[in-house]
């Protein structure tokens, strides 16, 4: 792509025409959180929050995907574990625009992933369909904890008995 834009701007100036600005973007993670412990098979999406940019100077017009992921290292890349609903899409970002990207609340661990320290990250634009300036800068992760136990509250009203997970 950018050998192509490149010699569009070569051929420009041999032909004495004005050079055209050359199109670049580059989506990066402003902010990421994740919880520092997950239960395996429990909803854990709306615990994990992240916002991106695109600081352009070019739009995004097309789609790309966000992708949540565990991992045994901090190091997070596709052949990591994605979480359970862990996909989400973005429909384009304007250059300089910042936005969320939700998790869907129900995403989770997989019930069978290993206990223990682990680490729950994010890939921005997963398959990169989007060519950026800068392609290292799309991934982040957090240490967590994997662990099996629910903590279970009990409280009564009467012969009323409520059990919240
Ligand atoms: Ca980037
Ligand atoms: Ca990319």
């Amino acid at each position: 792509m950018r050998i192509c834009a490149l010699s569009i701007i070569l051929t420009a100036l041999a032909l004495g025409l004005p050079a055209v600005s050359v199109g670049t973007v580059d989506l990066e993670i402003d902010s990421f959180f994740a919880p520092p412990v997950a239960y395996r098979g429990e909803p854990i999406g709306g615990q994990i929050l992240l916002q991106i940019r695109n600081t352009g100077p070019d739009d995004i017009t097309s789609f790309f995907f966000v992708g949540f992921y565990i991992s045994t290292d901090e190091h997070i890349t596709i052949s990591d574990q994605l979480l359970i609903g862990g996909r989400e899409s973005v429909a384009g970002l304007a250059a300089g625009e910042e936005v969320n990207v939700p998790l869907w609340w129900g995403a989770y661990v997989p019930s069978d992933y290993p206990l223990g320290p682990a680490f729950l990250g994010v890939i921005v634009d997963e398959f990169n369909v989007i060519p950026e300036d800068d392609e290292t800068n799309n991934t982040a992760s957090s240490a967590v904890d994997v662990i099996d136990e629910v903590p279970v509250q009990t409280q009564s009203w009467g012969s009323i008995k409520m059990i919240f997970r």
